[in-house]
């Protein structure tokens, strides 16, 4: 049917462009289908995602925190899907003319997803298995591009005899059968994926606790509106973490191994834990990445067991100064052991505010340790613990400019007046938290238009592990724009300093400030 005086015009831009998107689209949803069948295995799109998150330099990661806030994953699989979509289009295009070109830019891309599973540390499932979404995308996404190319010629040579001929109609039903395959493969993606571990979740009663916190004191709570609750509810937590699909750990088959510098290796279930003496615990976590002001603290009811305990059970041996704590993401802190064995309450948690972990917190189990920074001590999804020495080993953060050695430096922040509210004369009553853990606030001063400092009322306290509320009543407000800047000092006698210090390498410092009106 083709002749060699058949026009070798190219067929147009759009189906060549339409083409290379189909391909692409049509390997990816499969590729996504087939990891939401497989448990614990990432698709091709988050194991290119999880490199980009682990490759990037920690500035990077501070502008994404910064620009966008708990939305920075979703905001970088869409970069990776628009990316992705770009260069499978351009492939398109330019594989009218040049089929083999387009080919060869396609097997690269599956190559590159091929190679991204095969060092996704985020695997809670086999290697073999891990590289089975990226094949079947590269696999799928080459044979719908040979498919529909294939057509594209045919049409192109046949094009001058039959106008309606064989090429375009075939053109046509590659293209939707195509479709109907990617949207298949999205449909089963989004049925499957992440079922196991809410499914366990769902069936886990907890066990009462053998220590039981005491209840919390009145008075915690300074009863000024749009001050933050003095304990979160699990929705508000702040969530941090690498985990671009929060890891899909169902209890049953969990465990916790607990090696290293060690007389007893441990290895413990979900059941051995909710059998030992579980104790209740309120306490604040904090992350380093929280700018003066921000939102990455929050306060909760933990429910577990003390690492202290489990630590004895195993028996340290002399010279270990650290474990090393890994996720079923593997992804690693470094805490300091004293911190994980003297008197504060460090714990081995399976409850938060009376449920078992929320899946995003860390389910089936996750690690607390008071007055620490969450990426040196808070490991969500806890498997493994190793009893070690810092010179042997760095954690997940420790290896990208933050300093293994991280306990929060206590800070304060006003939740009331919000930027630029606006209060009535005699409504200018102010509030928000502040927070030393396991030192405990002392005091909590204001300062209005940067006049001199006055004591604030603090809300009672708790525990010298929790945040502190605080509250001031302006009594003598004057009409106009105002400043309010606070600082804390603990019971150390430590006040906070004005000085500004960055996020990186462990922690901010400095004074919040915000500015409000008066009417
Ligand atoms: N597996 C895993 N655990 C992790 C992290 C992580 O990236 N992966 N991030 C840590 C950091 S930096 C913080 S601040 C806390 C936050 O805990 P949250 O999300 O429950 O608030 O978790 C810690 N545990
Ligand atoms: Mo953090």
């Amino acid at each position: 049917m083709s002749t060699t005086t058949a026009s070798r015009a190219a067929a147009p831009w759009w189906a060549g462009a339409l083409a290379g998107f189909l391909a692409a689209a049509s390997g990816v949803a499969a590729g996504t289908a087939v990891a939401a069948l497989l448990q614990g295995v990432p698709s091709p799109i988050e194991s290119v995602g999880n490199r980009a998150i682990d490759y990037a330099p920690p500035f990077l990661k501070e502008f994404a925190v910064r620009q966008f806030g708990t939305a920075d994953k979703p905001v970088l699989i869409g970069g990776v899907v628009a990316a992705l979509a770009l260069l499978a289009v351009v492939a398109g295009i330019v594989g009218r003319r040049r089929p083999r070109v387009a080919i060869g830019a396609v097997a690269l891309i599956g190559a590159v997803a091929v190679v991204c599973a095969a060092i996704d540390r985020t695997t809670t499932a086999s290697r073999a298995l891990t590289l089975v979404p990226s094949i079947v995308t590269a696999v799928v996404s080459l044979g719908a591009l040979v498919l529909l190319l294939g057509n594209l010629r045919a049409r192109e040579q046949a094009a001058a005899a039959h106008p309606l001929g064989l090429g375009r109609r075939g053109f046509l039903k590659a293209s939707l059968g195509i479709t109907a395959l990617a949207l298949v493969g999205g449909v089963v993606g989004r049925v499957f994926g992440d079922a196991a571990a809410a499914a366990s979740r769902a069936g886990i009663r907890l066990p009462r606790a053998a220590t039981v916190a005491p209840p919390v004191p009145s008075g915690v709570e300074v009863g000024v509106s749009g001050v933050s609750d003095y304990l979160t509810p699990n929705r508000d937590f702040y969530r941090v973490d690498t985990a671009l699909r929060i890891p899909d750990v169902p209890a049953e088959g969990w465990r916790l191994r607990i090696h290293g510098m060690v007389d007893r290796e441990l290895n413990l279930s979900y059941r051995d834990l909710m059998g030992m003496a579980l104790e209740e615990h309120r306490v604040t976590l904090t992350c380093v990445s929280n700018e003066v002001g921000g939102p990455y603290v929050g306060n909760a009811l933990w429910l577990g067991v003390r690492t202290a305990t489990l630590l004895k059970m195993a028996g340290v041996q002399a010279g270990a100064n650290a474990i090393k704590s890994t996720s079923a993401d593997r992804w690693t802190a470094g805490t300091p052991l004293e911190t994980v064995t003297d008197d504060r309450n460090a714990m081995v948690a399976i409850g938060m505010n009376g449920e078992p972990l929320p899946l995003a917190h860390g389910f089936p189990a996750r690690l607390v340790v008071p007055g620490l920074y969450g990426f040196v001590s808070a490991t969500k999804w806890l498997t493994d613990i190793e009893v070690t020495r810092f010179s042997d080993f760095k954690g997940y953060w420790t290896t990208r400019d933050y300093t293994a050695l991280a306990p929060i430096k206590f800070s304060s922040r006003i939740d009331v007046p919000t930027s630029f509210q606006t209060f009535d004369r005699d409504k200018a009553r102010f509030g928000g938290v502040a927070w030393a853990q396991t030192v405990g606030i002392a005091r909590v001063e204001v300062s209005i238009d940067k006049g001199d400092w006055v004591e604030a009322t603090l809300g009672a306290e708790d525990n010298t592990e929790t945040w502190r509320q605080w509250s001031y009543r302006w009594d003598d407000a004057t009409p106009g724009n105002h400043q309010l800047t606070i600082r804390a000092t603990t019971k150390d006698g430590d006040t906070q300093t004005s000085d500004r210090a960055p996020i990186r390498p462990n922690g901010t410092t400095g004074w919040h400030s915000v500015q409000f009106r008066v009417e």
